[in-house]
């Protein structure tokens, strides 16, 4: 299944993280499909400016965004609106910015961008989503689509130096590793936390943690999921690993092992983490109040943990020692854009 697969499965409900007695998790995969495109041949025609991308940096999914636009330098070229960690059941709001609203889009929810593209928008107000400033509506929350088309649609207006995350002569591996890693690890977890029954959940265990060995072993002969370079994979696998042990190990009942009890897999998400443009964007803080406060039916007292301890991220991986070129014949990004810093006290990178 390809991850932006339609599924017209009746169980999906908004946005889909919830669970349902006795069965299954299953992810609403429903997506406004439209594609910003160098040709605007769907209606959007990339154009520097014009663009914002509304991803909180709680979610994984808009994390993976938000690293892939700071890697190629987007910075200048799509804005960046930050809603706040947590949402109701109408939305995400814009409560981190001044009056609480968005001073680009002028909103204070994120629905309202949804509606002005469909009055009747049925599905979940989900981020990441791109919104066209010029009519104030989502152009598209097709996650999966959107890093892709960062790397390929956006390309005139990538930094110099820019990685390419998309090798071509890569391209069947990664895109085979990006399926399992999807259904299996990202989406996995999900299973897992949101399994409405023991039995469903000890299948997602089990699928989950078959994954997670096959990449501790293959983490453990090769510095990157892909070839000797960082690539779109990395970044997909990256934004899981880091809400492991805050977040998926407890909360999602994801605790065979600690992230930080498997050699190759912490050492691999360390050395990410310690790579301009990936723990540069990652908010601890944001990430744990996201989880534990809005998925009530899983943590009905909101009650975010304290730990656990994050000074293991700064400390040295060894990973070096497997070679490997992090950003291939490009450079590392420079430091990050003003305004878009994450609060110090919300990470232990210094
Ligand atoms: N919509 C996508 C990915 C984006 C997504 O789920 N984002 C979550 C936050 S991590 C969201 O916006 N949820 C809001 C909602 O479900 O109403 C999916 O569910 O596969």
């Amino acid at each position: 299944m390809s991850d932006s697969a339609t599924s017209e499965n009746p169980e999906h409900g908004r946005g889909g993280t919830y669970s349902v007695k006795g069965k299954a998790y299953t992810r609403d995969t429903r997506y406004l499909t439209t594609r910003v495109t160098a040709d605007g041949a769907e209606g959007y025609p990339v154009e520097p400016g014009r663009y914002r991308l509304v991803a909180a940096r709680a979610c994984p999914w808009a994390n993976r965004a938000i690293i892939v636009r700071r890697l190629l330098g987007l910075e200048d070229a799509l804005s960046l609106g930050l809603p706040g960690p947590t949402h109701d059941e109408r939305s995400w709001t814009f409560d981190l910015d001044p009056d609480g609203r968005d001073p680009v889009l002028g909103i204070e929810r994120l629905q309202e961008a949804y509606f002005k593209r469909d009055p009747e928008y049925p599905r979940g107000i989900t981020v990441p989503a791109i919104v066209d400033t010029t009519t104030g509506e989502v152009a598209t929350n097709d996650f999966a689509q959107i890093t892709l088309d960062l790397s390929t649609e956006w390309r005139a207006h990538h930094r110099d130096g820019a990685p390419d995350l998309l090798p071509q002569r890569r391209r069947d591996e990664l895109d085979e590793v990006n399926r399992r890693v999807f259904t299996e690890v990202n989406n996995g977890v999900y299973r897992c936390g949101f399994a409405g029954g023991q039995q469903a959940y000890d299948e997602a265990y089990e699928r989950l943690w078959t994954t997670l060995d096959w990449l501790e072993e293959r983490l453990t002969g090769q510095r990157y999921l892909v070839g000797d370079t960082i690539t779109e994979a990395d970044v997909r696998l990256f934004t899981t690993l880091v809400r492991f042990d805050p977040v998926y190990h407890g909360h999602f009942k994801c605790n065979r092992n600690k992230l930080a009890e498997m050699p190759a897999l912490w050492g691999y998400a360390r050395d990410l983490f310690q790579t301009p443009g990936f723990g540069d964007t990652v908010d601890f803080a944001q990430i744990k109040s996201h989880y534990y406060e809005v998925h009530r039916d899983l943590n009905p007292n909101g009650i975010v943990p304290l730990g656990p301890d994050l000074s293991g991220w700064v400390t040295p991986h060894g990973r070096e020692a497997l070679g490997g070129r992090p950003f291939g014949d490009g450079t590392a990004p420079g430091p990050v854009a003003e305004g878009e810093r994450v609060d110090p006290a919300h990470t232990p990178l210094r």
